[in-house]
């Protein structure tokens, strides 16, 4: 039973701006990735409800127990690489087409928004499709580790241990990613917050960032956040489901081949 009335009709004081806009940025955490039957981590039975993130995910926990830890990464590439992306990732990698200038931002490591094609994209916390070491750089794509050493973490060339390329909680973002990130968020029109509860920062700082700059802020996500307040549209209703009635409700109101 679709949540929402389809076609969306958007609130007419938003069908001008929408209508018009030329910059468009989306940020997205794993209530995206819901529908392609990953869990999401704060959400009832989520991953931080399965095991705690200082025993997992930091480099600290890595250090004291690097091959339960490995073999837990393992475990989610295996997952993450088992699902295929849903409507909603594959909406997304449409706006490409229809913003001249569009950003996607993720939070999210499972590899689905480039799966689904999403180019202009900044993984904002790393991949789990990828192993590097932190002493000299070296990466590898994570099936060929994993398939490498599937219990412990393999040992690189130079005698470090390859990690899974995601950034851990006290580890600071990719070079370069929350600059580019918050310059798009300044600059965004429309800027849409899906399927993240708003906890983790930097990156959560985005929305406020957006917010302040003037963009219009559409959320989807089928709870309330600490972010609600400041949108200008939320859609109580699942990713797979709004996105795709968004995305054509904002083509409706644009003129063809803008
Ligand atoms: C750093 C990779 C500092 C690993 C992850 C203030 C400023 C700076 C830092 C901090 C700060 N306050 C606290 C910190 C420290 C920390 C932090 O934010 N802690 C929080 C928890 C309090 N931040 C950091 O450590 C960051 N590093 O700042 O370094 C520094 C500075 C200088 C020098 C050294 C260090 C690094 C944070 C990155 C951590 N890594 N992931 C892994 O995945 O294993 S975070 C993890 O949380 C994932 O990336 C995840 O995506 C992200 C955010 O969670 P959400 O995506 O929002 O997921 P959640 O489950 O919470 O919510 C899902 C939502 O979906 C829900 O609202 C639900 O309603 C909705 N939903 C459900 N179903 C659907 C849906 N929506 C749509 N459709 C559906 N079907
Ligand atoms: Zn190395």
């Amino acid at each position: 039973m679709p949540l929402l009335d389809t076609p969306l009709e958007l609130p007419a004081e938003l069908r001008p701006r929408l209508g018009k806009a030329r910059r468009a940025v989306a940020f997205t955490g794993a209530g995206i990735s819901k529908e392609s039957g990953l869990d999401t981590f704060r959400d009832v039975g989520g991953v931080w409800q399965q095991v705690r993130p200082e025993d997992m995910a930091t480099l600290d926990a890595f250090r004291r127990r690097p091959a339960v830890v490995w073999s837990w990464y393992a475990e989610r590439w295996g997952r993450a690489s088992a699902v295929a992306p849903n409507p909603a990732h594959f909406a997304l990698a449409r706006w490409e087409e229809i913003f001249p200038y569009f950003t996607l931002v993720t939070q999210n490591v499972d590899g689905l928004h480039p799966r689904a094609g999403s180019r202009r994209l900044i993984e904002l916390h790393g991949t789990l499709a990828w192993a590097r070491c932190d002493f000299c750089g070296f990466r590898l794509p994570m099936g060929e580790a994993v398939a490498k050493s599937p219990d412990r973490p393999p040992v690189c060339d130079c005698g470090g241990l390859l990690r899974p390329a995601v950034v851990w909680f006290g580890e600071t973002l990719p070079p370069g990613a929350m600059e580019r990130a918050t310059e798009e968020a300044s600059l965004a029109e429309i800027f849409l917050s899906i399927g993240t509860s708003g906890n983790v920062y930097p990156a959560a700082g985005l929305i406020d960032v957006a917010h302040q700059c003037g963009a219009c802020l559409i959320e989807i996500n089928p709870e309330p956040t600490p972010f609600s307040r400041l949108a200008h549209l939320s859609l109580r209703a699942p990713a797979g489901e709004a996105l795709p009635a968004l995305t054509e409700a904002i083509l409706a109101c644009r003129p063809p081949n803008t």
